[in-house]
């Protein structure tokens, strides 16, 4: 009985943590780039998927543009060019630097999150950089600290190019904006594939804002005090439901072992009746031959 008590209290703290968890606690530019963060306004975004043609030139800038960037940003972008082209992308950045560290920067990688990183710029006093994808795909970060000193500024024009030994780069890389996230992912708008625990935790874990993780969330968005909440309530279930299937089967086996108890008895009794009969019957043998 005590080793059962023992089990379910072990059960229910184990699935406590485990639904806990799962709600999830968890957040002067150079003159010689001939460009500059008043050449034209796009449609500010924090992250996005951009699908280019042949010809098209597009522009990435931060979300407060032309306006510093403001802090805590979480921006990731994925740019694809045609099949068989290679992005290439002019940036303008000022970053934030804090003893020699970078802490607001921008991270270009060649393909994916996990691919190699092509360039990491962070300087004050701004850089200028024309970064060429291997493959058909170019993946950027833009990430700002908590403690904007007001100068961190992006800009950023992209176009799809080719060359005669692109067929030999694309054979090696990887494709992915092609890979579909799995069943228990969230698909965000810039192709990143994030956990479907993710979703509505006031967190952004996609890197985007528009269509993304913590879009659509009115109704069913939840407040750490509610995640909680919800987390102890559906433990609660779980232990009232695993306490009323114990003691269910506990008084099963206890009315079981009863009826057991209450047949041996009747055996045993009619037993003695059997002897009584048969020590009767053998005296009265006896005294009929004497
Ligand atoms: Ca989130």
């Amino acid at each position: 009985m005590m080793k059962s008590k023992g089990f379910l209290i072990i059960l229910f703290l184990t699935m406590f943590l485990v639904i806990s968890l799962s709600a999830n606690p968890r957040q002067g530019i150079g003159d010689k780039s001939g460009l500059s963060f008043k050449s034209m306004v796009p449609l500010p975004a924090c992250g996005d998927y951009y699908k280019i043609s042949q010809s098209e030139v597009g522009h990435i800038v931060h979300p407060e543009y032309p306006d510093v960037a403001s802090n805590r940003l979480f921006c990731i972008w994925l740019i694809e060019a045609p099949q068989n082209y290679r992005v290439n992308i002019t940036i303008l950045f000022q970053g934030d630097m804090y003893k020699k560290s970078c802490v607001d920067y921008l991270q270009v990688r060649d393909g994916n999150k996990n691919a190699a990183i092509l360039s990491e710029l962070c300087d004050e006093r701004g850089d200028y950089r024309i970064i060429q994808s291997t493959s058909q795909w170019l993946w950027l970060l833009l990430k700002t600290d908590n403690y904007t000193e007001g100068h961190t500024k992006l800009y950023a024009e992209f176009r799809a190019f080719t060359d005669a030994n692109l067929t030999v780069l694309l054979d090696s890389k990887k494709k992915p904006a092609e890979r579909e996230c799995r069943s228990y992912e969230f698909e965000c708008r810039n192709k990143e594939c994030i956990s479907m625990s993710y979703r509505c935790d006031r967190v952004n874990d996609c890197g985007c804002t528009v269509d993304c993780d913590e879009s659509g969330c009115e109704g069913i968005n939840l407040s750490k005090m509610n995640q909680f909440i919800v987390g102890f309530s559906i433990g609660c279930f779980v232990f009232m439901s695993v306490c009323f299937m114990t003691c269910l089967i506990e008084g099963q086996s206890n009315w079981i072992a009863s009826r057991v108890e209450e047949l041996r008895m009747r055996e045993n009794q009619a037993e003695e009746r059997r002897k009584k009969a048969f020590k009767a019957f053998t005296k009265f043998i006896g005294e009929k031959e004497v």
